[in-house]
C-alpha cells in the first residue's frame, strides 16, 4: 500500500490499518502537501501500525524516515541522489529507488539499492508528472537484468496486476485502486490473492 491522502476516502490511518488487516506487508508513507510536523506525526502513527507486521517505508523524505525509524526511505531519480540517502540512513535500513527502464534498474542494483520500484508501468492520473508508461515488456527486460525485487508501480489495478507479476515483478504498489476502493480491506485481500497466484518465484 502507499498512502495517498489527497485521494483516500477514510483517510491514510484508516487506509493502513483496513490493509495491514488484509495481509499487506509493505506500507509506503508519500504525502506531497503537507507540512514536515505533520508529516512527522503521521509517519510516527503508521509506524506503529506496521508494527512488527509489516515493513514502513517513507516516500522521499530521509529526514522523515529517520525522525520516525522507519525501516527505510524510497528515493526517485530527482531525490537525494543514493549514496547521500545511504549514509545518512545507514547499512541496516531499506532504500528503494525509482527506476523507468533496465538500465536503471541495473544502476540502482550497482549502488546497493535493497529493491527497484519500477514506473510507471501503465498509464496513470495519480502522478502528474510520472511519463510515458514503461509497459509489462520492460517488467520483464527488466527481470532479466537484475536480481533485486522489483516492485512494480503506476495504473495497477486488479485487472493488470496478475500480468506485471507473472513477467517478473516481486511485487506491486497502487494507489488509486486501493485507497478509492469503498472497502480497502477487501480491496486489498483480493490484490493479495492476485499476486500470491502469480508469482514466478516463491514468496
Ligand atoms: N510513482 P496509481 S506513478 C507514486 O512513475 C507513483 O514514479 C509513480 O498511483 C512513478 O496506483 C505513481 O494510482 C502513482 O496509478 C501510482
Amino acid at each position: 500500500l502507499v498512502t495517498d491522502s489527497r485521494l483516500s476516502r477514510g483517510g491514510s490511518l484508516h487506509d493502513v490499518r483496513e490493509a495491514l488487516r488484509a495481509g499487506c506487508r509493505i506500507v509506503q508513507y508519500r504525502e506531497k502537501d503537507r507540512d514536515t510536523r505533520t508529516m512527522v506525526e503521521e509517519a510516527a502513527a503508521i509506524r506503529d501500525l506496521c508494527g512488527e507486521r509489516a515493513i514502513f517505508i517513507v516516500n522521499d523524505r530521509v529526514d522523515v524516515a529517520l525522525a520516525v525509524d522507519a525501516d527505510g526511505v524510497h528515493i526517485g531519480q530527482d531525490d537525494m541522489p543514493y549514496m547521500h540517502a545511504r549514509r545518512l540512513m545507514g547499512a541496516g535500513k531499506i532504500i528503494g529507488v525509482t527506476v523507468h527502464d533496465d538500465v536503471e534498474a541495473r544502476e540502482a542494483e550497482r549502488l546497493g539499492a535493497d529493491y527497484v520500484g519500477l514506473s510507471p508501468v501503465f498509464a496513470t492520473g495519480t502522478k502528474s508528472d510520472a511519463g510515458s508508461p514503461c509497459g509489462v515488456g520492460m517488467v520483464r527486460l527488466a527481470r532479466e537484468n537484475v536480481a533485486l525485487p522489483i516492485v512494480a508501480i503506476g495504473g495497477i489495478t486488479k485487472g493488470n496486476v496478475a500480468e506485471v507479476i507473472g513477467a517478473g515483478a516481486d511485487s506491486a504498489a497502487a494507489i488509486s485502486a486501493v485507497v478509492c476502493a469503498e472497502d480497502v480491506f477487501r480491496e486489498t485481500s483480493e490484490f493479495r490473492k492476485l499476486i500470491r497466484n502469480n508469482r514466478r518465484r516463491g514468496e
